[in-house]
């Protein structure tokens, strides 16, 4: 972000342009037809059992299975990423800055034993095993657009609950303003940390308005498996309608406080990342447009076509009102 000059896309290749199908949607299809009651007859043949074995563990990880989400926008019915792309082109900066380092650095990352500290403004904190964290709500399957600021977007279903589920439970104050996300900054598992790219712990954070929002999910997992490491195991946020940089990852400290917290992007370069980080595609980024992006997975490599960016991300209809009477121009 920060320390290239130019846009996305003329850094870096793109894998996804050689992976061949949607695994994703391959194991959605086989699960309907053993649903239909044809599962005789499909894992009759060994080749379908291969499928079968391909498709129902993506990333070969532990399962984690939500109900489809009935929250309003939590379904985009768009065509879902390739689970390689989402997990091999990604910004995880405490494992290094090019997109393909998190894939392959973040596997010293230890997520069990796991604890996340809820502190500050509340009337019940607490710290919570992440064994625990994940049984306290029922998990929902969202599949959500996500638009990072460099011009990249994908398609991710992800697996969690509303945040706003955690922060009933653990009663805020009235003067509790906004949520501050901790997340952890392990200078022996992580290899960027300690590097002057940014200031560490990466901290990000939400108005308890948009924090409440039931499209605000605490996720624990994707693709029906628990996260991987590079994708922030165990525990993250995913706020649909920001910046993909707005999505915190590996939390370990939830956070109620009454000013608005200083973000590890915003504190990076204040004139190009705001607190809001809404995705707008009026308001040009100080080195490039935010008009356009680039879906991974389309095809075309550096030369495809643009997708138009939505205001919110598309998720105008849901949370538009959360900022009525903000100038977003000023307050990106
Ligand atoms: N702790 C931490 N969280 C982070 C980041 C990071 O560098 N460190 N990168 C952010 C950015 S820029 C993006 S686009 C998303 C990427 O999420 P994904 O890897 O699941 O696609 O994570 C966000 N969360
Ligand atoms: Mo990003």
């Amino acid at each position: 972000m920060l320390i290239k000059n130019r846009q996305d896309g003329f850094n870096h290749p793109v894998p996804s342009d050689i992976t061949p199908r949607d695994v994703y949607e391959g194991r959605r299809d086989m699960l309907k037809l053993l649903a239909g009651g044809a599962a005789g007859a499909v894992l009759s043949s060994w080749a379908a059992r291969d499928a079968m074995a391909q498709t129902a563990a993506p990333g070969k990880l532990a399962a984690l299975v939500g109900a489809k989400s009935s929250v309003a926008g939590a379904m985009t019915t768009e065509k879902v990423s390739d689970y390689k792309d989402a997990t091999t082109y990604n910004n995880y900066y405490e494992f290094g800055t090019d997109k393909a380092d998190p894939a392959k650095n973040a596997g010293t990352l230890k997520t069990r034993p796991w604890t996340v500290e809820v502190e500050g403004l509340v009337k019940k904190p607490g710290k919570y095993g992440i064994e625990d964290l994940i049984k306290l709500s029922a998990q929902e399957e969202r599949i959500y657009r996500l638009r990072c600021v460099e011009g990249w977007s994908m398609v991710i279903p992800w697996v969690g609950y509303s945040l706003a589920e955690l922060i009933k439970k653990v009663e805020p104050q009235g003067n509790a303003k906004f949520v501050e996300f901790v997340t952890l900054a392990d200078p022996k598992t992580m290899p960027f940390v300690g590097s002057r790219v940014l200031d560490w712990p990466y901290v990000e954070g939400l108005r308890m308005d948009e924090a409440m929002h039931p499209l605000t999910l605490l996720t624990f997992g994707m693709y029906g498996e628990v996260l991987p490491n590079q994708n922030g195991a165990p525990v993250r946020i995913v706020v649909p309608w920001k910046y993909g940089f707005k999505s915190a990852k590996s939390i370990v400290k939830i956070r109620f406080v009454e000013k608005e917290p200083g973000t590890a992007w915003n504190k990076a370069a204040a004139n190009e990342y705001g607190f809001y980080s809404n995705v707008n595609p009026n308001v040009d980024h100080p080195r490039w447009s935010q008009a356009t992006e680039r879906r991974i997975g389309d095809g075309g490599g550096l030369f495809a076509k643009r997708r138009k960016t939505e205001m919110f991300n598309g998720y105008e209809a849901q949370v538009g009102q959360l900022y009525a009477g903000l100038d977003l121009k000023k307050n990106y």
